[in-house]
């Protein structure tokens, strides 16, 4: 099952933390998250490089350190046959998403965490840690491009979410995953993902700020017109259902694309792709140009945005970008125009 040397990443999370006074800290490094994976066997560890990324809690981290991070990975990728990242679990969702709009060629990237910390009697940091290793080493695993391995399934980077605050089995992407089963003597890969061309060339150090705005019963344009006045060169809408906005945030977003900013429509849901439907709603969106972004989570579609939006270009640009990526991600049929 083994193909060769893996490179493990390790950037802080609750898989790093052990609990003290003053609540919980990352405290065990890569060698030691190592040695407590060899319990759940399945791969040569002794073939595994570890290596100290930071020691930060991802819902600390900026989108400076996850593109810090996407740049070791790129190196490890050029260097190993596999590389797996431990991360926390808050954030994961964004870094998987980060690294899948960069990441290209067929050595697998593979994030885990956990929800329990080290020193809890009965942690699930070293079986994910184990069975990312044993995801990354198999040759299941080439050409799958980013995943994330947690609770024995390898799950596509675009397209996963954290769908349980403390539970075990806490990530799912629904209608697109798991691509894979890994378990402590097999591994089985179902589907293979989606791998858009990338988005983001490597050596970016930081990406243009976008703004996620939420809705909520009768929400206002408050939180549109603050994100515009704080410089962000996109909006995403976590909207209502299958894509819908109060009127005074739809009307808000008609006059922000106006003026040549664009605004992506993403649902609150949790589960489907948003369609411009309603007048009032996601009908005058769309024909005011907003881009509607498929299954996308609020959370990953704006560092797709975000992505679309670092490379040189107007606005139509942005757009083409934006469209073309989706339809290659299959969150947006292959027919829509741009
Ligand atoms: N919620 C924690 C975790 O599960 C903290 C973090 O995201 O770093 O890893």
């Amino acid at each position: 099952m083994f193909v060769g040397s893996l490179c493990l990443l390790a950037a802080g999370g609750t898989i790093a933390t052990r609990t003290t006074s003053e609540g919980r800290a990352v405290a065990a490094d890569a060698a030691e998250l190592l040695d407590a994976a060899k319990a759940f066997g399945g791969v040569a560890v002794d073939d595994v490089d570890a290596r100290d990324v930071s020691r930060t809690a991802s819902f600390a981290a900026t989108t400076a350190d996850v593109l810090a991070l996407a740049e070791q990975v790129r190196a490890a990728a050029a260097e190993y046959e596999g590389v797996v990242i431990t991360h926390g679990t808050d954030t994961m969702e964004e870094t998987a998403a980060l690294l899948a709009v960069m990441h290209q060629g067929s050595v697998p990237v593979v994030l885990t965490g956990a929800q329990r910390p080290f020193d809890d009697p009965a942690t699930d940091g070293p079986r994910n840690l184990a069975a990312a290793l044993r995801w990354a080493a198999s040759p299941d695993a080439v050409d799958t491009g980013v995943t994330v391995v947690f609770n024995d399934r390898a799950l596509p980077a675009i397209g996963v979410r954290k769908t349980h605050t403390l539970s075990v089995d806490a990530f799912h992407a629904p209608g697109r995953g798991p691509i894979g089963y890994v378990g402590q003597d097999d591994v089985r890969r179902y589907a293979m993902p989606r791998r858009p061309s990338p988005l983001l060339p490597s050596g970016v150090d930081e990406l243009p700020r976008v703004d996620v705005v939420p809705l909520y019963l009768g929400a206002d344009a408050t939180a549109v017109e603050a994100a515009v006045a704080a410089g962000a060169r996109g909006i995403v809408l976590a909207a209502f259902g299958a894509g819908n906005t109060t009127p005074a945030i739809t009307e808000a977003c008609v006059r922000v694309l106006e003026d040549g900013i664009p605004v992506a429509v993403t649902s609150r849901v949790g589960e489907g792709r948003v369609a411009g439907l309603y007048t009032g709603g996601g009908w005058d969106l769309a024909e005011a140009g907003a881009l509607f972004f498929g299954d996308l989570s609020p959370w990953q579609g704006r560092i797709v945005l975000a992505a679309a939006l670092a490379a040189e270009g107007t606005t139509a640009d942005v757009r083409r970008r934006c469209r073309a990526w989706l339809q290659e991600a299959g969150a947006i049929p292959g027919d829509v125009d741009g």
